[in-house]
């Protein structure tokens, strides 16, 4: 009979993950969408997406896990625990944006079946059942918006809607494609009751690198704007065209970048133009039309919302200076989240205990963690990134980082899943 886990917490302390095991899984997920020059793609809802999604559930019946996958393709690992109180659940995602790194998701996933193996191997049964989840589309490059599959598994979003959801090239439905690879499922989104989630990720910021410290417990995740502007001008000969006449839509789109900067200074968050299509993008025609992209963000909502508007008035008015006009859509509006600090605390002393120094520490990148926070108590455990670096494919955690985050994850879940 496995060793029923109602025991004393003590008893467990020595115990620790078989990281080779674990960095020997990382190494073959990331054999999938591996780059010519390093880094990994791994679009949502891609081939690519869908063959890691495969291996990890070929890993599962290997092991013999129970696996289910709801309407979004969200995947969780089940290893049940003695009583029916419901679960402790750990996760984070397997897509990737087009430069990804080799940590940002994987980790978290990967990380949590290590812990079910862990505790298989040692015969452990926790008290409450543990769930490892792998939420469908954190990234939202493809689709919009990001943090997808925990969105609706706080049901934040109808399935409905979001099978209808175009990708951001115009191209595919996100229904079709789900089904395409063989990832609709048959439950519906948030078809269990959970009562903590815990998130291991990379920082991808500098900051633990920067401090020299190797644990950060997450208290907040800072808020998420992200919009598409499509400016509108005219097209135009670059030589014989007076400036006073022309709608020059590139020029708009300049002067919008430089002020998304401005402001973000200004307000002390952060400010993004990450896609700017200029067409007819010829050397001598002057821009007739630009799609941009703003990704806005701030741990303060008010500060946040300032932002925007600001950002949104600009438009306007140089689109008037320039006699141009713009059109908008919304993609993403998530507001700063407050996590929990109860198991913030829980994450700084199970690190305590395992004799690694740690920080509470606010999030600047979104995560799944920050929709789950609103059904169940949630934190995360952030280990460093070298440089800082992410979204990049010189993305770099070392494996004693990595190790260390894996373990106080493992004694964070069987606290929680012994209250
Ligand atoms: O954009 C983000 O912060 C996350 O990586 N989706
Ligand atoms: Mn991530
Ligand atoms: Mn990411």
């Amino acid at each position: 009979m496995e060793r029923s886990f109602i025991k004393p917490m003590d008893e467990y302390q020595e115990l620790r993950i078989n990281f080779d095991r674990f960095k020997k899984r990382l190494n073959e997920i990331n054999r999938i969408g591996a780059m010519e020059g390093g880094g990994v793609c791994r679009l949502s809802l891609s081939d690519e997406d869908k063959a890691a999604r495969d291996l990890l559930k070929r890993w599962t019946q290997e092991l013999d896990i129970e696996l289910e996958i709801d309407q979004i393709g969200n995947m969780f690992l089940t290893l049940p625990g003695e009583t029916n109180e419901p679960c402790v659940m750990t996760g984070s995602h397997l897509d990737t944006v087009g430069t990804g790194g080799l940590f940002d998701g994987p980790l978290g996933v990967l990380g949590g079946l290590e812990i079910i193996e862990t505790l298989r191997e040692n015969r452990i049964r926790p008290k409450r059942t543990l769930k490892v989840a792998n939420f469908t589309n954190e990234e939202g490059v493809r689709f919009t918006p990001d943090m997808m599959g925990s969105l609706a598994f706080k049901k934040g979003i109808s399935i409905d809607e979001l099978h209808g959801i175009e990708s951001v090239d115009g191209k595919v439905l996100l229904g079709d494609e789900l089904i395409r690879i063989g990832y609709k499922g048959k439950f519906e989104p948030g078809h269990f009751p959970v009562s903590a989630f815990v998130e291991i990720h990379i920082e991808q910021g500098p900051i633990l690198e920067n401090e020299g410290l190797n644990i950060g417990a997450v208290t907040k995740v800072q808020g998420i704007y992200w919009t598409e502007y499509t400016i509108l001008g005219r097209a135009a000969h670059a030589g014989t065209t007076p400036i006073e006449l022309r709608k020059d839509a590139g020029l708009v789109a300049a002067q919008l970048t430089a002020f998304v900067r401005e402001k973000a200074n200004e307000l002390d968050g952060v400010g993004t133009v990450g896609i700017t299509e200029v067409s007819p993008n010829l050397i001598n025609v002057v821009p007739e039309k630009v799609r941009l992209t703003t990704d806005l963000r701030h741990p303060e909502k008010e500060k946040l919302k300032k932002f925007q508007s600001e950002v949104d008035e600009k438009i306007k008015a140089l689109c008037d200076q320039e006699n141009t006009r713009f059109e908008r859509k919304e993609r993403v509006r998530f507001d700063p989240v407050d996590l929990s600090g109860e198991v913030a605390g829980a994450i700084q002393e199970q690190a305590q205990k395992l004799g690694f120094s740690s920080k509470r520490m606010i999030s600047g990148a979104g995560h799944d963690a920050q929709m789950m926070a609103a059904i169940c108590p949630t934190s995360m455990i952030f280990v460093p990134s070298v440089d800082g670096i992410s979204h990049n494919i010189e993305e770099f955690t070392k494996d004693e980082d990595l190790d260390r985050g894996i373990n106080v994850l493992l004694h964070v879940m069987l606290d929680l899943a012994n209250r």
